[in-house]
């Protein structure tokens, strides 16, 4: 009896193993900077460039529940290093918002408005997707306006529409508003970010910061989002200087300058006593 109950173990372990490991389908290739929490995976970085010190920015969080069973509508499968797929929105799109986001990089959104009397029409617009975005990840066209989708990363991509299945892929203010924090730091100095949602885009969150310094930055996103627990970090980058400081390095002078003055005060000091 007994050697038939470790028979069954023996035999149902690859099995029990498989089961667990499979659920994942194909490899999840991830950017260097994503925060991978599990089934939730989150990413930060400024909007656009790295702003300079003491000028407005703009960081970026995205928040993305992995979802095997949630795929949306296809619309490019699989875009291959160096690959493209073109759609001509004719005027049946007129009206239409189009969203989409790549599927194994949930965190990759984008949409496509069409919209009559728009300034982009009858041309072909080429969206690149590079760094694990779409970019520009929002335009507007009019109908007739031919779109092509270029992958210049070294990864495979994919088009996927968000139908109410996949819109589920973002994870609602509701819960992530409340329940994340983003703190920026730089050397000691810490400040506690509000997120606020992106429109139209489910997931999608900014905040607001002017760094006051140049230097080296971090983001801590910490908290909860669908109910998983969220502590990560990731470098933000090097701010650059405010305009108008001069070359860099002139900054540096007047910290030896303080130490001398120091140990003139010091040696003064000892001598009086
Ligand atoms: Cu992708």
């Amino acid at each position: 009896m007994r050697h038939e109950l470790f028979l069954a173990l023996v035999l149902l372990a690859p099995v029990a193993q498989a089961h667990g490991a499979g659920g994942s389908g194909g490899a999840i290739v991830l950017p260097p900077d994503a925060l991978d929490f599990g089934h939730v995976i989150a990413r930060v970085a400024w909007d656009g460039a790295t702003p300079t010190a003491g000028l407005d920015g703009t960081l970026r969080v995205s928040l993305a529940r992995v979802s095997e069973d949630a795929p949306g509508a296809v619309i490019e499968p699989n875009m291959e290093p160096g690959g493209t797929t073109s759609i001509t929105f004719d005027e049946s799109w007129a009206g239409i918002v189009l969203r989409y986001h790549c599927h194994p990089h949930p965190f990759m959104t984008g949409n496509v408005t069409v919209q009559r009397g728009a300034e982009v029409s009858n041309e072909n617009l080429i969206v690149r997707v590079h760094g694990f975005m779409y970019d520009p990840s929002e335009i507007t066209i009019a109908p007739g306006t031919n779109v092509t989708w270029v992958n210049e990363d070294n990864v495979n991509h994919t088009i996927h529409a968000m139908d109410p299945r996949v819109l589920a892929l973002g994870i609602p203010m509701a819960d992530a508003q409340d329940m994340l924090k983003l703190e920026v730091s730089q050397g000691k100095n810490r400040t506690l970010l509000a997120l606020r949602p992106v429109e139209n885009l489910t997931g999608v969150y900014e905040a607001h910061y002017t760094p006051p310094v140049s230097g080296a930055y971090r983001a801590r996103l910490y908290g909860f989002a669908a109910d998983v627990p969220i502590d990560g970090s990731v470098a933000l980058g090097s701010v650059a200087p405010a305009a108008g400081t001069g070359p860099p390095g002139t900054r540096a002078v007047p910290e030896p300058l303080w130490g001398v003055l120091v140990m003139l005060a010091a040696v003064a000091f000892i001598r009086r006593r």
